[in-house]
């Protein structure tokens, strides 16, 4: 079958520090085309819209998925999905990914017939069954599937993640991913799921909090076919079992394998792990984010982080030490006034690692958004960014955005004062001989993107695709039915000391 996957434009507000390839939907890809399927990819991330009608016209797919792991994206999928429609009437469409797995029967409402499915879950276990059933009937049966009829089976989680391995080389425009100076940049998934709980996040409950971890041969065996020179590392939590750390740098050593790598992880596990990043340190890991999320221990109990704020200023002395730069990020709560901002802003200037914000958010999937939605002041899918306030603000949203851009502004000269900006133009100079680009748009753009007026006019903007109301259970849902994916007990995650469900 002929099989086109698209994945959406990138979000406004993120896209001056990175752009990086969609590995689930490779993935995808990788597993229909094992199977035997012609597959074509698109990624409006990095290539137009006439990109993609050519695209569809010249191929003429029997059958098109779009990616959503963005609930920000949504209207723009609904809109690629009526045009597929039209354009070719008889062509099966359907969506899949993270976000839209939370809100499927409501997308496919929204959509009005020019969405065809939703397949929830992880999409290699399901894309096989679902080009089958396209031709052959019976769509209704595919694990994960949701239609106007309702729900199928539910989602299969893969028994490895080692294989299918993503189909890079159906990426145009490869020289177009980045994040921050690490220009251009390919991303790898080591393992998959999250054993933490954290209330703002759905990383646990997508997964259904399992853990799997790839084999150290095929995560070397994945990186050493990388064309790129840097490489983001894109688990939840990198490096949670220091045995599998230590096996994969074992392979990276051994087949000799030198690249610069960017990860997330914890503090806690930082601090429990430390030998295990300092071996990394060495292989070319260069930054991480770390989500402190809160500066005080009521927030951090609040999001439910499970690390004090000792282990946070612990974890920023040793990733100092094994010279890895860091990238803080931070949840602005729109409850806040300027005085909390004014704390941010003095902590982000006596430190100097780069402090990110985010606002805080309730979205499906997370448990807040069972037990804080009822004060949703917006339902536009747009605004569910989390550079936006989707909750009342203390302060006018006019003043809110004010101090949250003036914040920004203020973190983002210090990395362009002058020592950043010495360093900044030798990585420069270097990029632009190789031909890269994306780094230096990046340092000019911050003032047009971020701008507390831009950022009020995105909440007047005419709304077309709504999120949908949230069901509310006071304090907290049931963990089991929060849960997407739920864990078999071969997966039962292998975490060590992290917290049991
Ligand atoms: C790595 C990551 C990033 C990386 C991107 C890496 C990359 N190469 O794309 C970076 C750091 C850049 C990033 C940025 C952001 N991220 Co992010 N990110 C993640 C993370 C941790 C893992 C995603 C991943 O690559 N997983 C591995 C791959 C293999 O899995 P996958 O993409 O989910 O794909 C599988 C399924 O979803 C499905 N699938 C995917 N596509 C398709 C398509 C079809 C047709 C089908 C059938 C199935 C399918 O099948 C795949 C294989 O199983 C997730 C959390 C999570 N665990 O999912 C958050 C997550 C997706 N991000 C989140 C957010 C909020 C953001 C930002 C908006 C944050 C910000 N403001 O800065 C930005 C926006 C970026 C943008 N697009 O413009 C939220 C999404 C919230 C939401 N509901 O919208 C998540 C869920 C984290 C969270 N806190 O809960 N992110
Ligand atoms: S540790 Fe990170 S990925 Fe895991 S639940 Fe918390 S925020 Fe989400």
């Amino acid at each position: 079958m002929r099989l086109m996957l698209v994945h959406p434009s990138a979000l406004m507000y993120s896209e001056i520090f990175l752009r990086l390839e969609p590995l689930g939907l490779e993935r995808v890809a990788g597993a229909a085309l094992a199977a035997g399927h012609e597959v074509r990819a698109v990624d409006l991330q990095v290539s137009s819209r006439r990109d993609l009608d050519h695209e569809l016209s010249r191929f003429r797919p029997e059958a098109v998925g779009v990616s959503l792991n963005y609930l920000a994206n949504i209207p723009e999928a609904i809109d690629i999905a009526r045009d597929v429609k039209a354009a070719l009437p008889g062509c099966f469409v359907f969506f899949g990914g993270h976000s839209v797995s939370f809100v499927a029967g409501h997308v496919l409402d929204q959509a009005g017939g020019a969405v065809d499915a939703v397949l929830r879950g992880e999409g290699e276990t399901a894309i096989i069954p679902l080009l089958g059933a396209i031709r052959d009937g019976g769509v209704g049966g595919v694990p994960g599937i949701v239609t106007a009829d309702g729900a199928g089976p539910a989602p299969r989680l893969l028994d490895s993640i080692d294989a299918p391995r993503p189909a890079r080389h159906l990426m145009r425009n490869r020289r177009r991913y980045f994040i921050g100076e690490l220009d251009p940049c390919a991303s790898i998934e080591f393992t998959r799921g999250c054993p933490w709980d954290c209330s703002f996040c759905s990383a646990w409950t997508f997964y259904g909090r399992s853990y799997r971890k790839a084999s150290p041969e095929a995560a070397a065996a994945e990186l050493a076919s990388i064309a790129e020179p840097n490489v983001f590392i894109v688990d939840d939590v990198a490096f949670i079992r220091a045995e599998h750390g230590n096996a994969i740098a074992a392979e990276v050593e051994r087949r000799r394998i030198r690249k610069r790598y960017y990860l997330e992880t914890r503090s806690d596990v930082l601090l429990r792990n430390t030998e295990v990043f300092e071996r990394w340190a060495r292989l070319g890991l260069k930054y991480m984010f770390l989500g402190m999320e809160a500066l005080d221990a009521a927030g951090l109990d609040l999001y439910r982080k499970r690390v004090s704020q000792d282990q946070n200023i612990h974890a920023l002395e040793a990733a100092r030490k094994l010279g890895i730069m860091v990238a803080i990020n931070l949840i602005v709560d729109p409850a806040w006034d300027t005085r909390q901002f004014e704390v941010v802003r003095d902590f982000a200037l006596s430190v100097p690692e780069i402090v990110h914000l985010t606002v805080l958010t309730p979205y499906p999937g997370t448990e807040i958004w069972h037990t804080e939605s009822r004060r949703l002041t917006t339902r536009d899918y747009r605004l569910f960014d989390i550079q936006h306030a989707v909750v009342p603000t203390t302060l006018p949203l006019r003043q809110f955005y004010t101090e949250l851009v003036r914040t920004q502004a203020v973190i983002n000269r210090k990395h362009l004062g002058v020592a950043a900006l010495t360093g900044a133009a030798r990585v420069l100079t270097r990029n632009l001989a190789h031909g890269q680009t994306n780094f230096a748009r990046m340092l000019w753009k911050f003032n047009r993107v971020y701008n507390p007026a831009r950022q009020l006019a995105d909440h007047r903007r005419t709304v077309r695709y709504e999120l949908p109301v949230p069901a509310h259970s006071g304090n907290g849902a049931g963990r089991q039915l929060l849960y997407l994916h739920n864990r078999p007990p071969a997966h039962a995650h292998q975490a060590g000391s992290a917290p049991s469900g």
